[in-house]
């Protein structure tokens, strides 16, 4: 008899712990908890890089004393050179090799532009049309 007791009591816990569990508002907790959408997050966007904004430089070559002045000169592909005629005598600024670039004679007091958006990234020797021993080097990096 006393085992039996014994037995059932056991019995008796074990269905009291079990009803216990059962009573715990857990799932209930669980279900009204909010559902965050994954959806609902804007998408991730790529931040740009920065990139370095380049800007155009103008460079000018005077002419003076039958003298380009710098002589030589580098510039970024872009950039503008501006070619100065201080001389009384008429001046050019032409590419040694045909049809690149030439101001052509300018005046003394000339002032032309020399783009260089549409030069290729080298080294160009240029001579003065009318004094051919004025000479000098512009570089398109
Ligand atoms: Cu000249």
């Amino acid at each position: 008899m006393k085992i039996h007791y014994f037995l059932s009591s056991i019995a008796l816990v074990s269905l009291l712990g079990a009803g216990c569990g059962s009573d715990t508002p857990k799932s209930a907790d669980q279900a009204e908890a909010p559902i965050v959408a994954p959806a609902s997050n804007p998408p991730a966007t790529e931040t740009p890089k920065s990139e370095p904004v380049l800007q155009n430089n103008t460079y000018t070559i005077t002419i003076e004393n039958n003298t380009f002045s710098p002589a030589t000169l580098s510039v970024r592909q872009g950039d503008s050179v501006v070619i100065v005629n201080n001389d009384i005598a008429k001046h050019s600024l032409t590419s040694d090799q045909a049809n690149l670039f030439d101001t052509g004679l300018m005046e003394k007091g000339g002032k032309t532009t020399l783009p260089t958006s549409n030069l290729v990234r080298a080294t160009y020797q240029y001579h003065c049309s009318a004094h051919p021993g004025m000479k000098g080097t512009l570089t398109v990096q």
